[in-house]
């Protein structure tokens, strides 16, 4: 039984939880010899919060990164020694199957690692001292001093620097302060993979942390292409749908399924927060589509279910502007200009006035804190279908085809899409 770790983009939006929470539901039919656990590798900003709490969804569980760690690679106890054990019964376990550390206990506590070198010194110090060495020596007389232990989450490329530098040939692993296992150096001579799929995203600068060292298995996304090398064929679809949640609901239709109550709830809500209540152009009539068959059967009218999903989401002016900025964040680099681009929703843009400039402030705040060249954020009135841009000072800013309303700050009437429509006319403005 492999296991599948479902993750969407860093500052994950609800096409990214609500895809990769359905889709693991939907991979757990089609697969159930394998386990799929849908994840997330960010924090869920407050409207992202506020919707899945009305809506009765638990979020996926949080996953910072794929690193492999010790807890991948240790071993477990197989024989519990104890200390006043005779050497006798490490003799015996020695025949069969040769270890190189023997985990230690005292009253069922461990208290160390008997290892070979340990025996080796034991036996040499007694000829080197003339002692009497017919007699069988306890496990607690043989024993030596112990390494630090390492801890179950410790990365496997430091833990394994850790080991070859000691001079032990075995260290304890501990999780909240209990002994569950060890290591020897045979454990790191592979670093093991965790399986990924990638959903709503192919990019791995936006992927989960370590994604360079997982194994990508499939990747379900509906965004330009620009993904990472892999080492066999995978299942991608990627299609110029409205959101990754349209895609799973065409997947579970292909395989002859129907999403139920829960799921459809699930798909609805990614569809409806990225298609802006089917509103933005990058909704297709086959998204127009799967919103109304799963607003059946979720039993409600897909504007209803969007009307109600937008109520929840907060306003701009009460949220703090750097954490509002970064909640939608995502970062590109084309021919070496690297860039950031913002996308926050509000139900009206009459309050613009109340945190522009703090927002402005802060954008730039972004750009310098992460390296970037250019900033952006889009604030989109998803009622009026109309958005706005703030823009830290980049001279290719000059070149985007919307009005300058005043200093850093443009009228996009009729855009709503980061994707679709703005991503391109900054690439046009940067002369690609
Ligand atoms: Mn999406």
């Amino acid at each position: 039984m492999e296991k599948y770790y479902i993750t969407g983009h860093k500052n994950p939006d609800l096409d990214t939880i609500c895809s990769a929470m359905a889709y693991a539901k939907l991979k757990s039919i089609l697969d159930p010899d394998n386990e799929y656990v849908a994840v997330r590798c960010g924090h869920l900003g407050e409207s992202c919060k506020n919707i899945l709490a009305a809506l009765e969804i638990t979020p996926p569980p949080y996953m910072p990164d794929v690193y492999p760690k010790v807890k991948d690679v240790m071993l477990s106890p197989n024989l519990m020694v104890e200390k006043k054990a005779s050497m006798t019964e490490i003799a015996k376990s020695y025949k069969d199957t040769n270890p190189s550390v023997t985990p230690i206990f005292d009253g069922g506590k461990f208290i160390g690692l008997l290892s070979i070198d340990d025996i080796t010194a034991w036996y040499l110090e007694g000829i080197r001292n003339g002692n009497d060495l017919s007699r069988i020596p306890t496990v607690g007389e043989v024993m030596r001093d112990q390494a630090e232990p390492l801890l179950a989450g410790d990365l496997f490329e430091d833990a394994k620097k850790a080991l070859s530098a000691s001079p032990k040939r075995g260290l304890s692993v501990f999780e909240d302060g209990e002994f569950i296992g060890y290591v020897t150096r045979r454990c790191f001579l592979k670093a093991p993979k965790y399986n990924v799929i990638l959903m709503d995203h192919n990019e791995p600068r936006q992927s989960i942390k370590g994604i360079e060292t997982a194994n990508v298995a499939e990747i379900i996304d509906h965004h330009r292409l620009d993904t990472m090398k892999t080492n066999t064929p995978i299942f991608i679809d990627a299609e110029p749908l409205g959101s990754t949640c349209t895609i799973v609901y065409e997947l579970f239709v292909r395989n002859k399924l129907m999403p139920d109550k829960e799921t459809a709830k699930l798909l609805l809500t990614g569809m409806m927060s990225d298609t802006l209540i089917l509103k933005s152009p990058t909704t297709t009539p086959v998204d127009v589509e799967a919103a109304h068959a799963l607003a059946e059967i979720v039993g409600e009218s897909v504007q209803n279910f969007g009307i109600k999903i937008f109520s929840h989401v907060e306003s701009l002016s009460a949220l703090k502007p750097e954490k509002a900025i970064l909640t939608d964040f995502k970062r590109y680099t084309e021919k070496g200009v690297m860039l950031g681009i913002g996308q926050c929703e509000a139900t009206t843009l009459n309050d613009l006035d109340d945190y522009k400039d703090k927002f402005l402030k802060a954008l730039e705040d972004v750009r310098l804190k992460n390296g970037l060249d250019w900033a952006v954020v889009m604030i989109t009135d998803v009622m009026k279908e109309n958005s706005v841009l703030l823009s830290t000072d980049f001279k290719a800013s000059k070149n985007l085809p919307y009005a300058l309303l005043e200093e850093g700050i443009y009228d996009m009437p009729g855009v709503m899409s980061r994707k679709k429509q703005l991503l391109p006319e900054m690439l046009f403005a940067l002369g690609m």
